[in-house]
């Protein structure tokens, strides 16, 4: 039994959908809490007017009655507000009428850092709105969504995740001014947490099983990220062993750690610390003052492609990656518990904590 993800949808289009299939059967959505984590994505310090124009909510089209999961593929919809605005230029059909509002006219200046030039090399595209609109991040909407239904999984068997970023770069109100007002963008950091995952998720015997693995893709497959670290990360490649791991010792708890700078993941197993990863995000590549690139259309010099930007998403981020950590987690705890109500999933989490003789800090 695994957790899956299928989403579609673009940036201006009319919304982003997730399909998420393998739930349990039973448990209990809220709704106000999927649309919190919607409205914590769309703040931080620095975001462009776009989010003055959305208020993102969660709608359920299959897949729950009465907030209870049916154990059947549930269907969630984002939908995009400023659709309204490009209702000719991101038409799913061919558009009727003049062409009017935005996205009229073909982009053909590519955006260094984006996907554009990229995208349209592998795809064929004439214009680069046709990759542009599926690369952008407000994708991560729908994702936010689909990691609250994580997150509300993850609690019957009493695993919090929580992500936020670090205090530095673009998290600084006042680095973001100076950047607004130098018409460029900045990066961050954030970290992600998760208090409560038992030893035991992931598994050392695949690569693509090994946990470290899985929440590294997690958080590489979000818009702008270029680095991951689990734990002490890039530090530890500077320690002797003697300094680097985390001695194992037994106390009240049973066995345990005084330290904890594998990040909770050893082997690419979990090993019942705290889950503490970071990912480091790339400065956005939508500048007001552009970067040189070349007209796709005439081949010569020009500037890249100006829009409305994010100086900096990077509080946006830490909200993201929690819900990457969270589906990741949640699908760990689907192979490893399985079940097909929640009642069946919470029993043979308790069943093997039993076993374990295993208890989460702080409970
Ligand atoms: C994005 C470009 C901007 C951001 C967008 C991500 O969109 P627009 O081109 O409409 O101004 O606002 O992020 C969101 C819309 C969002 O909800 O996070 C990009 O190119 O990745």
């Amino acid at each position: 039994m695994s957790l899956e993800l299928a989403t579609a949808g673009e940036s201006h289009g009319p919304a982003l959908v997730a399909i998420v299939s393998g739930l349990p059967a039973g448990l209990v959505l809220d709704r106000d809490a999927i649309d919190a984590d919607l409205r914590r994505r769309q703040q931080g310090y620095g975001r462009s007017p776009r989010q003055q124009i959305e208020a993102d909510e969660v709608e359920v089209l299959a897949g729950l009655r009465h907030g209870r999961t049916f154990g059947t593929p549930l269907a969630l919809v984002v939908r995009n507000r400023d659709h309204k605005n490009w209702t000719w230029g991101m038409s799913p059909w061919p558009p009727e009428g003049e062409p009017e509002g935005k996205g009229t006219k073909p982009v053909t200046l590519p955006r260094p850092g984006h996907a554009d030039l990229a995208g349209v090399q592998k795809h064929g595209l004439a214009d680069v709105r046709d990759a542009l609109e599926r690369a952008s991040a407000r994708h991560t909407a729908v994702y936010v969504a689909a990691g609250g239904v994580a997150k509300a999984l993850l609690r019957e068997i009493g695993v919090d995740v929580s992500g936020e970023a670090l205090p530095e770069a673009g998290a600084d109100p006042g680095a973001v001014d100076e950047a607004r007002q130098d018409r460029d963008t900045l990066g961050g950091r954030v970290e992600v947490r998760a208090r409560g995952v038992p030893p035991g998720f992931g598994s050392y015997a695949r690569r693509e099983d090994r946990l470290d693995a899985r929440l590294a893709a997690a958080l590489m497959g979000i818009q702008a990220v270029k680095g991951v670290e689990i734990g002490d990360g890039f530090a530890l490649s500077g320690l002797r062993g003697s300094a680097a791991h985390d001695e194992i010792v037994r106390d009240e708890r049973g066995l345990n750690r005084e330290t904890n700078r594998a990040g909770g993941i050893e082997g690419g197993v979990s090993n019942g610390e705290e889950i503490v990863v970071r990912a480091a995000m790339k400065p956005l590549p939508t500048l007001m003052r552009p970067l040189r690139s070349v007209d796709l259309d005439t081949g010569e010099a020009a500037d890249a492609l100006v829009e409305r930007s994010d100086v900096s998403a990077v509080e946006a981020l830490g909200v993201v990656a929690e819900a990457a950590v969270a589906w990741e987690l949640a699908r760990a705890a689907r192979e490893k518990f399985g079940g097909d109500s929640v009642g069946d999933f919470v029993g043979a989490w308790r069943a093997y904590l039993e076993r374990i003789d295993w208890t989460a800090r702080g409970s």
